[in-house]
Formats: C-alpha cells, sequence, structure tokens
C-alpha cells in the first residue's frame, strides 16, 4: 500500500499541461457561489408530550434546504455550538478532486471541535437533482439533516420531464427520544434494543401519533387541481426503508439519487436510508383530503422484530369545497383510525400500504428503475479492472480474549462486517486521508479488505437466522481497519452479497464520491455463472446507495477516477456504527489534475497542530513535489 511515486521529470510536463488545462478551464458565466451559515446547536422539541434535547443545524428540523444550479459553487460555513464533534457529509455529491470536503471524522478530516467552524468549499458539476446533507457523527444525523436541491443549470425547462408546478422536499426521517449518541454507544457495544419513537415526514411525526388527546402535526401539501408537483423524496432515518404511499394517486419515478431514470409509473416507491427518488405527482383525484403514508418495512420473524413504525401527511386540494375539507378542523381532533371517509367524507383517505414485512414491494421498485438516455448519462463501462465480492453480515468478537459464549451472550459483542471483517477506526490522529496524501506510516494500520469472502458457505441459509448450530460456526469474525487500494481509472465489479447469520436485513450500501451503474440484483446466492447473463449493461440505473435486497445480492460496477480515500459503507446507521464499513483509496492519476490537491489551508486539526509530527512522516516528498511544480 504505497504511494506511486512521480519522476521529477513527469512532474515538469505534468506542470505544463495543467498551466494549459487551467487556461482553459475559464468558469461559465452562469455558475454561481451558493453560500449558506449552518449553526449546529442543541435545543428542546416536545413531541408526545416528552421534552428531548436535540442537536441541530439553525434551529430547524429538518435543516435548511440548500438549493444550487449544477455548476455553482458552495461554501457552507459551519459553526458548531454543539457539544459534540460534528462534520457535515454532502450525501452523493461527487466531490471530483476535493475528497478533503466530504466530511467523514477522522476518515477524510479532523471533526469540528465545539466551539470552532469550519467552512466546507465545494463545486456542484455533472450532477441534477436531489441529494442530501448530514452529519456523519455518531448517530447524530438523525437530527442533522436536510436537503440538497441541484437544478439544471439550463433551467426548469430542460428537465427530461413535464415542467412541474411545485418542487416538495419529501424528507422521511425518525423521531427519536433517546440522546443519539448514546444509541451510537450501544450499536458500538452490540447493544442492540434502541428504537425510535416515531416516523416523521419533513419533521412531522403526523396524526397517527397523539399523547394524552393531543394529536401530534402531520405535514400538509397544498395542491391545485390539474397541477403536477414535483416530490422529492429522501430517506434520512436512521433504521428502516421506507414504503411511500399517497391515496389516490400514482408517482410518476423521474430520478433517484440525483440521476435521471426511465419514467416510471407505480404507485408505490420504497427507499432505503440514504436513498432519494424523484417523482411527479398530478393532481388529478376528486378534489377532497388524501393521506400521504410512509411505512417503515422490516424482514419477518425469525428476524429480530420492531415496532411498525408509521407515519402520515396529507395532500389537500385547494378550491376545495366538499365537506372533507370544510370539516377539517374537526377530522383532525377526531382520531384517523382505518381508511375510510373518502375525498368528501371527514376524515382523508387512506392508501392501503404494503404488509410491513413484504420486502417483496421493495425488490420489485428496484428492479425496476433503469437510466433516462440522456446526453450526460455516461457509457456503461465493458471493461473490468477489478472483481470483488463482498458478503454484508453480523457477527460477534469477545469482549475478552479470544473465545467467549456468543449466540447473543454478553460475553461477545454484536458486530456487522463486509467479508468477515468488522470495520473500526485506526488508533492514529491523523485522518486517513491525510496520512494517505503526506504517506504517513499511519497508513500501515490497514488491513486489506479481501476480494472475496474468505469462506464460502450457504450466505443466505435461513436456517442461520437466528441462531443454532451452524449460526454458531460462523458468529467468530475480528475487526480490523478495512481498506482496498485502487489504481486511478480502474473499472470495478463489486458484488454486495447479503447473508442470513443471525438476520437478513437488506443493506443499502453507500459509496462516497462515486456513483455505481447497478447492473443486477437477485434473491439468494449470486452464482457468477448464472448471473452474469443478467446484466443490464445497456440503461442500468446510476446510484450512489444500492440496496441490496434482504436475502439477496447486487451487481454494480463503478470507475474509481476521483482519487481519495472514500468511506463505503451500509447506511443502516446501526450497521454503520457496528462496523459494516470499509474505505476505498483512490490513487492518484498519471498528471497532477487527476491527482489529489493538498487539503484547505484552514482544515480542522484534531485538537493540537503537530498530528503529522506523531506519525513517522514522508511528507517531505509531498511538499517538495508540490513546490516544485509550482514554481515551473
Ligand atoms: C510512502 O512511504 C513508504 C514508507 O512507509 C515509502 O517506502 C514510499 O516510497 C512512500 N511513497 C511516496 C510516494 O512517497
Ligand atoms: C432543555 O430543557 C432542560 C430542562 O427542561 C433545560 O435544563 C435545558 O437548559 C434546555 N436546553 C436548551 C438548549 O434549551
Ligand atoms: C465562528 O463563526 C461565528 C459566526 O460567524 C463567529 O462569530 C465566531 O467568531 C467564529 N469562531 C471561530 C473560532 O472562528
Ligand atoms: C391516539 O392514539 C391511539 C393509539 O394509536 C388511538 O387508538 C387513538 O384513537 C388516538 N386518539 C386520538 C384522539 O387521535
Ligand atoms: C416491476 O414491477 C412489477 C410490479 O411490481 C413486478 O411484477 C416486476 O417483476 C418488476 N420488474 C423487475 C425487473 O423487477
Ligand atoms: C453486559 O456487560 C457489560 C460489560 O461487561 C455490562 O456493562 C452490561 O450491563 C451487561 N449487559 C447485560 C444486558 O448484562
Ligand atoms: C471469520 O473470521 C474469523 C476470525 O478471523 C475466523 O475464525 C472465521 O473462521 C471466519 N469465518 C468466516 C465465515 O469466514
Ligand atoms: C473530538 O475530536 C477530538 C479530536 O479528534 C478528539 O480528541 C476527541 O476525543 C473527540 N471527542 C469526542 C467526544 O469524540
Ligand atoms: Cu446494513
Amino acid at each position: 500500500m504505497k504511494r506511486q511515486n512521480l519522476p521529477a521529470v513527469a512532474l515538469a510536463v505534468v506542470a505544463a499541461v495543467v498551466l494549459l488545462l487551467s487556461t482553459k478551464a475559464i468558469p461559465s458565466a452562469a455558475a454561481a457561489a451558493v453560500e449558506h451559515t449552518f449553526v449546529v446547536s442543541q435545543m428542546n422539541m416536545t413531541h408526545l408530550c416528552k421534552e428531548t434535547l436535540v442537536t441541530v443545524v439553525n434551529g430547524q428540523l429538518p435543516g435548511p434546504v440548500i438549493e444550487v444550479t449544477e455548476g455553482d459553487s458552495v461554501a457552507v460555513h459551519v459553526v458548531n455550538k454543539s457539544p459534540y464533534n460534528i462534520t457535515i457529509h454532502w450525501h452523493g455529491v461527487k466531490q471530483r478532486f476535493n475528497c478533503w470536503a466530504d466530511g467523514v471524522p477522522m476518515i477524510t478530516q479532523c471533526p469540528i471541535l465545539p466551539n470552532h467552524n469550519f467552512t466546507y468549499r465545494f463545486d456542484v458539476a455533472g450532477q441534477e437533482g436531489t441529494l442530501w446533507w448530514h452529519s456523519h457523527t455518531a448517530c447524530l444525523r438523525g437530527t442533522l439533516h436536510g436537503a440538497f436541491i441541484i437544478r439544471p443549470r439550463d433551467g426548469a425547462g430542460s428537465y427530461p420531464f413535464p415542467k412541474p408546478y411545485r418542487e416538495i422536499p419529501i424528507v422521511i426521517g425518525e423521531w427519536w427520544e433517546m440522546d443519539l449518541v448514546r444509541v451510537d454507544n450501544d450499536f458500538l457495544d452490540g447493544f442492540l434494543d434502541d428504537e425510535p419513537i416515531a416516523a416523521t415526514i419533513n419533521g412531522k411525526l403526523g396524526d397517527v401519533y397523539n399523547c394524552s388527546g393531543a394529536v401530534e402535526d402531520g405535514y400538509v401539501l397544498d395542491v391545485e387541481p390539474g397541477k403536477t408537483y414535483l416530490l422529492r423524496v429522501i430517506n434520512a432515518a436512521l433504521f428502516s426503508e421506507y414504503y411511500l404511499k399517497i391515496a389516490g394517486h400514482k408517482f410518476t419515478v423521474v430520478a433517484a439519487d440525483a440521476n435521471y431514470v426511465s419514467p416510471y409509473t407505480t404507485d408505490v416507491i420504497a427507499l432505503s436510508p440514504g436513498e432519494t427518488v424523484d417523482a411527479l405527482v398530478v393532481a388529478d383525484a376528486p378534489p377532497g383530503r388524501y393521506y400521504m403514508v410512509a411505512l417503515a418495512n422490516q424482514s419477518p420473524k425469525p428476524d429480530p422484530q420492531i415496532p411498525a413504525f408509521v407515519t402520515r401527511a396529507t395532500v389537500e386540494y385547494s378550491n376545495d369545497n366538499s365537506p372533507g375539507n370544510s370539516a377539517k378542523a374537526l377530522s383532525s381532533s377526531r382520531g384517523t383510525g382505518g381508511g375510510g371517509g373518502g375525498p368528501s367524507g371527514d376524515v382523508p383517505v387512506a392508501p392501503e400500504m404494503p404488509d410491513q414485512h413484504d420486502t417483496m414491494t421493495s425488490f420489485y421498485f428496484h428492479g425496476n428503475l433503469t437510466s433516462l438516455r440522456h446526453a450526460r448519462l455516461p457509457p456503461v463501462p465493458a471493461r473490468v479492472d477489478e472483481r470483488l465480492i463482498i458478503t454484508l453480515g453480523l457477527g460477534s468478537v469477545c469482549r475478552r480474549g479470544q473465545s467467549c459464549k456468543r449466540s447473543g451472550s454478553n460475553e461477545s459483542i454484536i458486530v456487522a462486517t463486509m467479508n468477515n471483517v468488522s470495520f473500526q477506526l485506526p488508533t492514529s490522529t491523523t485522518p486517513l486521508l491525510e496520512a494517505h496524501y503526506y504517506n504517513t506510516s499511519a497508513m500501515d494500520a490497514l488491513q486489506q479488505l479481501p476480494d472475496r469472502p474468505p469462506r464460502v458457505f450457504d450466505y443466505t441459509d435461513r436456517a442461520l437466522i437466528p441462531w443454532g448450530p451452524k449460526e454458531a460456526q460462523l458468529e467468530p469474525t475480528s475487526r480490523g481497519s478495512l481498506a482496498r487500494r485502487f489504481q486511478h481509472g480502474s473499472t470495478v465489479e463489486l458484488v454486495f452479497q447479503g447473508t442470513a447469520v443471525m438476520q437478513s436485513d437488506a443493506n443499502p450500501m453507500h459509496l462516497h464520491g462515486h456513483d455505481m451503474f447497478v447492473l443486477a440484483q437477485g434473491l439468494g446466492n449470486y452464482d457468477e455463472a448464472r448471473d452474469v447473463a443478467r446484466y443490464n449493461l445497456v440503461d442500468p440505473p446510476v446510484r450512489n446507495t444500492v440496496h441490496v435486497p434482504r436475502i439477496g445480492w447486487v451487481a454494480v460496477r463503478f470507475v474509481t477516477d476521483n482519487p481519495g480515500v472514500w468511506y463505503m459503507h451500509c447506511h443502516f446507521e446501526f450497521h454503520l456504527s457496528m462496523g459494516m464499513t470499509a474505505v476505498f483509496i483512490v490513487e492518484d492519476g498519471p498528471t497532477m489534475d487527476t491527482s489529489l490537491p493538498p487539503p484547505p489551508a484552514d482544515f480542522p486539526t484534531c485538537g493540537h497542530d503537530d498530528n503529522l509530527a506523531r506519525d513517522e512522516v514522508h511528507i517531505q516528498t509531498k511538499k517538495s513535489e508540490v513546490s516544485r511544480v509550482e514554481g515551473e
């Protein structure tokens, strides 16, 4: 795991090329600078008769929406007035040649300490649609998140679908009454019983929830008959995939993860934490009031169960003289059980939701997405340089020593793994990206992510759920700082294989800094001989988060054209805290403009300025390389 070294002659040539390129790269007149200040602080919020201290941005939950036009430069001044170390990650923003702004604590940066500031600066280029931002510290993203909307540079008229009348962010979240940092510590310790209290849409619990007769507010979307709305749906929840439906209406899905898809009409949207879906809704139902319901799904027993989380908002037609509308005030204080009513009744019409244990509706939803073929869509890479198969599952490590009681015993800690290793941060006080950039000895602490599962077994054997002799054999695992190095410009084919060890959860796998072509998905065990033939190499959807179905697999390809140290992890927060993570290190390319530039001048330090001095540093090489080029 060593940096490639560039001979001085090559550098001189490179410098000349850089000069040439940089005079060409005149910024477009249309590109603007978008600036925000995010004050992170704590605030008391009361839901269900209980006051809870939450950490939020600018006193808002969800946090502020960032709206940009493709090509814009963004500066977000983060002022940390919370007691926690904070970073903000710009989920799905590719951060080309700008891994420094990716916002992963101790992977890409030292966190912003309490009472410290840091300004994230990045360009948004070559992407359009809905992304989001969230903190990447402990479980705090449960309340530190917001939408990140990228509009086409040529205006809404250039959408590859009819121009919507209005655009509405729909952020699905969860309300927790626990301290989220404690929740994270519990997950780290293999204690998995913490649960949210409720699901939310745009921060509101909705009228399924009440306490002492007081019904919780729900989000209300006012619509005008006949108009088209673009819903920008984000799953910001920590825990669950959600189904979203609106009674009496259909969705036309037009984008996912800020990549256009061929219009897909459906009455249900499925999205896992980390995923986004843009969908058009036409207000073409009889004027009235309709529930928009988000329902969490989960694997059926014998998987461990959590309560069913559901929340609902209301779609209300304006200019609506039906009795249902005038009875609005009445109905909201009356309880809303069941679906009855109808557009003219007291109670909004409720959609019929999939069963909460139905995971096939998600499988089909994801299976029905294909890329919209348009000018910007990059070709699907046909040649593959590296092939990896990564199993995703649970295991356990002993609290003390090498052997211990497992199968749920407190002598062991349940952890989450990739290819049978559970991620842990290196103990170094230097973030990995800096260690990589300056080539310090901290890199020696990394453990290579194997290209294949170390042992082949029937990964999706349901007899492994939750305990038993077969499971007990597969449970022991280990911890390590898992990393995989890729040469610049490689095409990687990666198969994520879900396993059924202890449980059969799906896994929303998120890769930072790159989008992935989703070639195929399947249930059961991936079989190369059989499944390669099913790859969609024509119009696969392109995503930053791929939903690996319960007891199934997904095959993706991506090109490692963005140098840096990129987090790759499950977006279920408990799996992330438990170690279902690795880092992908993408090497510099052969030229300066295919290499990672130096860190920003005001980059946070880990509370002391001599981080680098602590490790055995090979910094001299790098510094002299840089100055030699600049001096050219
Ligand atoms: C990185 O450090 C190692 C020693 O740990 C050294 O052998 C190697 O040449 C260094 N690479 C560069 C590019 O400086
Ligand atoms: C939250 O409420 C508690 C008790 O009601 C109070 O002690 C605390 O100061 C409040 N915190 C904030 C940030 O308002
Ligand atoms: C952080 O930003 C705030 C608001 O802009 C400013 O008042 C404060 O002085 C800054 N603090 C530091 C440590 O830079
Ligand atoms: C309060 O919630 C309970 C349980 O969900 C429900 O049975 C009841 O009808 C609700 N009451 C009101 C006033 O909404
Ligand atoms: C698309 O959705 C339909 C309806 O749910 C389903 O029957 C079909 O199998 C799905 N197609 C794929 C490729 O998943
Ligand atoms: C498990 O062990 C830890 C440390 O040994 C202890 O703090 C914790 O209370 C135990 N939990 C249970 C459920 O016994
Ligand atoms: C997982 O790793 C552990 C510890 O390194 C090893 O004992 C075990 O056999 C491995 N299990 C599998 C299924 O690869
Ligand atoms: C915050 O970050 C600093 C610097 O990395 C570290 O020393 C400290 O332990 C962190 N604090 C917490 C609560 O994680
Ligand atoms: Cu997972």
